[in-house]
């Protein structure tokens, strides 16, 4: 296992065996080779064994209320443009609790990586069904099998006007690697929905169920047409992976448009208000 700054030593709530130490490496490794400084970025997140990620992560970081990680990390990013801001978490927080900020951050467009462990299962809460479980899907809870289809997150990602949307396995190490740089160098917000088995209870969608239904995309793909790209979407069973969807001419973010840097250009944490300003705001 290669070494970066970005390791932490800490003891690692997750079982053996759980996708999500791959991508903890995975996501390590691609920081370093961008060599980005710990102090340069900030790892949003909520609740989940997902989300507890940043806590092994040598930088800094914000572990918030269930499904907000994603509202956080676009208000850091106001706060403090200069900095890079991922926000993280699992496919029952960030697509079921946190369903609303997503709809609505995709639409504000905020420079930010927004990186999704998607293992179809809640998985802190031992084994109940979340919104991506697929129909049919056994638990404790839904003890005859789901009976809703699972919430598409990259169509509703493309249809809401993203500008960066991709899948990967977290089998893939390369892959995955390659997309999360490429999300952190996209100026816009970029979504990586990452299939990342629990194997503690999830028995259906596994390393090898993964590996067996997906494929990746080749290079003959053409990012750039969207309607193409929510056909993709669409797809399952193979699973495509690689970038669904990317524009290339540039979408402006919503640190770019909002009026509070039109005339300043310092970060709002470097400003202070007088007393005279706060009273009138007040008023
Ligand atoms: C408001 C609220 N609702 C429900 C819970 C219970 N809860 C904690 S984590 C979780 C689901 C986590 O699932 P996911 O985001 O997929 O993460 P995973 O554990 O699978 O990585 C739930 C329902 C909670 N803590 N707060
Ligand atoms: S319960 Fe599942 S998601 Fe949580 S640590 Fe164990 S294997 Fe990973
Ligand atoms: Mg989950």
């Amino acid at each position: 296992m290669k070494k970066t700054r970005f390791d932490f030593a800490s003891e690692i709530a997750w079982c053996p065996g759980c996708g999500n130490f791959l991508l903890l490496q995975l996501l390590k490794e691609s920081l370093e080779e961008l060599d980005i400084k710990p102090t340069d970025l900030v790892i949003s997140s909520g609740i989940g064994q997902a989300a507890k990620m940043p806590q092994y992560v040598n930088t800094s970081f914000f572990n918030g209320l269930h499904g907000r990680g994603l509202s956080v990390a676009s208000a850091i990013k106001m706060a403090n443009p200069n900095l890079l801001v991922i926000a993280e978490g699992g496919d029952g927080d960030m697509y079921g609790e946190g369903g609303n900020h997503f709809i609505h951050n995709i639409r504000r467009n905020p420079n930010v990586v927004h990186l999704v462990h998607n293992n179809m299962v809640y998985g802190l809460t031992q084994g109940q069904a979340s919104p991506t479980s697929p129909k049919g899907f056994k638990t404790p809870i839904q003890t005859e099998g789901v009976i809703l289809e699972p919430f598409n997150p990259l169509s509703v990602a493309i249809s809401l006007g993203a500008p960066f949307v991709a899948r990967t396995f977290v089998g893939n190490a390369e892959l995955t690697k390659s997309l999360i740089k490429q999300a952190i160098q996209y100026n816009g917000y970029a979504l990586i929905d990452i299939f990342d088995p629990c194997v503690s209870f999830n028995k259906i969608n596994t390393f090898a169920w993964y590996k067996a239904n997906t494929y990746v995309l080749d290079e003959n793909y053409d990012s750039s047409d969207k309607m193409q790209a929510m056909a993709k979407a669409f797809e399952s069973e193979p699973f495509p992976l690689g970038i669904l969807y990317k524009r290339e001419d540039h979408k402006p973010t919503i640190e770019e448009q909002h009026p509070a840097y039109a005339d300043d250009k310092r970060p709002l944490y470097e400003r202070t208000r007088t007393a005279e300003e706060l009273a009138h705001l007040m008023e």
